[in-house]
């Protein structure tokens, strides 16, 4: 009673604190030039890689309600609207199945470091509301229920692996007594179409709440790289839904270095053209966020002046399911994060651990996997910028700049060739040398009529993708075949 008394009083003084007596107009100009712009940017373009963690409440559900299966497929961290049960409902189950063991977190960073993740983001709060920090705004937290900081425990182990950090946050929130969750036709609510329990809402105070919780995470837990915004309806978002430059404006005072996505917003300045999550398109004003986000889908083609980062499961949920075995192959895995490298992009691949915080052993499997080609192949994904080609046959090309105005080509072979020569069609630049990463053995390269041949052995070395460094002088010049 006690720790809600002072949480009351702190809540009190903190939204005190917030509503400054002069209401600033928020400026949703980024005074920010091209050059101070590729600075920030520059560790998440290079990283390429990164560790999406969803973990809540919902985990220790499973995917199972009444010891029955809610789906074998989609998004379990949704149990809750799938049920479609009040938050004290949905409390009153989940809060006795979310047990975090001691060293939960340490399993997390150390997973995603032998997977070659350069970054971590996890949900600090999904849809369900529920935090994992200790909040003095709320009592639906970590702090209240578990006495733990969750966050923390997180921060801290991400930073011993050397990870940079980012918090998913959910705009959307289905505890919070004045979300006006009838404004939205769009977006998901357990309660959607009832009327609002005990009566009329004032989403301005969800606002000040929500806006409170950001400012807790974005103030307590040190240098904060990734904000990662989740999500926005056509029919309610930016500024009406959630005071999107106001918080923004926020969140940048604290964390000057900070890099948004495009989900506060779901217009087409913000890079989206539907509510589909493959509704995306190559455009984003920097006011509404720094990349735009394709979900469970890879563009078909690069995006040349977009920053984009595509975010998957490895099964088909986010949240855990004890009822989802559609794990992805190890060679999809692989090859869609070359695919992605090769389009200029960075891949967000996502673990949904148990209600413990254990992390599902195909998982780990996966992300083993992953790691030990990237331990081999990895400087062809790291650092790297888009394919020159416009289509290769056998497979992708990322790029890498080097000393003496040379440029190295990574060639990853998919579909090996079985004529022991690997072309590259177009190709008008002098070949330097060509070496495979899996045993670093120098290949025989020629070049005649804008075509650059590389002899290759009968087998390749490694089936899911073989990566041949080749130099080329100067900038690639690739020329559209005859
Ligand atoms: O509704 C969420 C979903 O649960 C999950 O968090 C994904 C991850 O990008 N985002 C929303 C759906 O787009």
């Amino acid at each position: 009673m006690k720790v809600n008394i002072m949480k009351t009083v702190a809540a009190a003084i903190l939204a005190a604190m917030m509503i400054s007596p002069v209401v600033r107009a928020a400026s949703q100009e980024i005074n920010e030039t091209k050059e101070q712009r590729d600075a920030r940017m520059a560790w998440w373009r290079d990283a390429r890689f990164g560790m999406f963690v969803h973990w809540g409440l919902y985990s220790g559900l499973a995917g199972t309600w009444d010891g029955k299966p809610v789906g074998t497929k989609g998004g379990m961290e949704w149990i809750q609207q799938r049920v479609k049960v009040d938050t004290d409902t949905y409390a009153k189950r989940a809060i006795p199945l979310f047990k975090p063991s001691p060293d939960f977190a340490r399993e997390w960073a150390k997973l995603a470091r032998e997977a070659g993740c350069r970054y971590i983001v996890f949900t600090t709060k999904h849809h369900d509301g529920f935090a994992l920090h200790n909040s003095r705004v709320s009592d639906y937290d970590a702090g209240s229920v578990l006495n733990r900081d969750l966050v923390k425990e997180i921060v801290d182990a991400a930073r011993a692996e050397g990870l940079r950090v980012g918090f998913y946050h959910s705009v959307i929130d289905w505890h919070h007594d004045q979300y006006e969750y009838a404004r939205s036709k769009q977006l998901p609510h357990p309660l959607k179409g009832k009327p609002y329990p005990n009566g009329e809402r004032t989403h301005a105070k969800y606002l000040d709440y929500l806006h409170g919780e950001v400012n807790e995470l974005v103030s307590n837990y040190g240098v904060v790289d990734v904000l990662w915004w989740d999500y926005s309806a056509q029919d309610f978002q930016g500024d009406e839904a959630w005071k999107a430059f106001e918080l923004m404006q926020k969140v940048r005072e604290k964390q000057p270095a900070i890099i948004m996505n495009n989900r506060l917003f779901r217009s087409q300045e913000a890079g989206w053209s539907s509510m589909g999550t493959a509704g995306y398109i190559p455009r984003l004003d920097p006011k509404h966020g720094d990349f735009i986000t394709p979900e469970q889908h890879i563009p078909a083609t690069g995006m040349p002046g977009i920053d984009w980062e595509t975010c998957m499961t490895l099964n088909t949920t986010w949240g855990y399911s004890e009822h989802d075995k559609a794990w992805k192959s190890d060679e999809t895995l692989i090859r869609n994060l070359i695919d992605i490298a090769s389009k200029g992009g960075n891949y967000l691949l996502n673990i949904g651990p148990k209600g413990d915080g254990s992390v599902p052993e195909e998982s780990i499997k996966s992300m083993h996997a992953i790691g030990a080609w990237m331990k081999i192949n990895g400087e062809s994904i790291y650092g790297t910028s888009a394919s020159p080609f416009e289509k290769l046959t056998w497979g992708r090309c990322t790029q890498k700049s080097q000393a003496g105005g040379k440029t190295r080509l990574y060639l990853h072979v998919f579909d090996w060739p079985t004529d022991k020569t690997l072309v590259l069609p177009g190709l008008v630049n002098k070949p330097a040398k060509a070496v495979m990463l899996t045993d670093s053995r120098s290949l025989n390269v020629t070049t005649c009529d804008n075509r650059v041949t590389i002899a290759i052995p009968v087998e390749a070395p490694d089936k899911i993708a073989t990566v041949i460094a080749l130099d080329i002088e100067g900038l690639p010049k690739v020329i559209k075949p005859q």
